[in-house]
């Protein structure tokens, strides 16, 4: 249900992004998703990379922390500091993940952190983000917070629940939002809210499709 709600949300925020316009596109869309098994397959967003997190490498069972404005290959660290860590624990897709709340010397404080990639898109198209959402489990609180913007928008939050969830049972979940370009390129940010730990949000496996003009999911 929770991911239903979402996805609504996204949807609404999408139509509220594009004005008027994005009002004429909804309404078709919604009309699309039953023959959306017909249509073309959706095309990867160009420009649009290493969403899995997988470069650079970090030596195995280890992390790596990453402070404001360092990059993490496509993206770029835009809030606090962020962990990458390669088999840590199971990633969603490949050896290494995201956790959104980096290591920092005062653990009690540390702040929330952000990744961000800008890429290719084409004002009005409709594009259609897919993540794997988990969390880091070592310390809490259990229930780790944060959301998706779009050209620095709020535009989905996120909560992954960590109990009973360790190294080898992560719990990964699928998430979707979808969004309309309104410039040639766009900001795409996850961001945590988690305050005051270093074990936040954890994040991998992030696609971008541009959907076809008779497709609405992308699915
Ligand atoms: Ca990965």
């Amino acid at each position: 249900m929770l991911a239903s709600r979402t996805y609504f949300t996204a949807v609404t925020a999408a139509v509220l992004l594009a004005g008027t316009t994005g009002t004429a596109l909804a309404a078709p869309a919604h009309g699309a998703r039953r023959v959306s098994h017909l249509a073309a397959a959706p095309s990867a967003a160009p420009g649009f990379s290493d969403g899995s997190f997988e470069n650079p490498r970090v030596a195995p069972n280890t992390l790596r922390t990453f402070t404001t404005g360092r990059s993490i290959g496509p993206w770029k660290v835009t809030q606090a500091t962020v962990d990458l860590l390669d088999g840590h624990w199971q990633a969603a897709d490949g050896q290494q993940s995201v956790d959104l709340n980096g290591t920092e010397k005062d653990l009690p404080s540390t702040r929330p952190g952000a990744v961000s990639q800008t890429f290719a898109t084409t004002p009005g198209a409709t594009y259609t983000v897919t993540y794997a959402l988990a969390g880091n489990y070592e310390r809490g609180p259990a229930v780790k917070t944060g959301k998706v913007l779009v050209d620095g928008q709020d535009f989905q939050d996120f909560s992954f629940d960590t109990t009973g969830k360790s190294a080898t049972n992560m719990g990964w979940v699928k998430r979707q939002m979808t969004f309309v370009a309104t410039g040639d390129s766009t900001t795409l940010t996850f961001a945590s809210t988690t305050a005051h730990t270093p074990s936040g949000p954890v994040l991998d496996d992030v696609t971008v499709h541009r959907c076809k003009p008779s497709c609405c999911c992308c699915v």
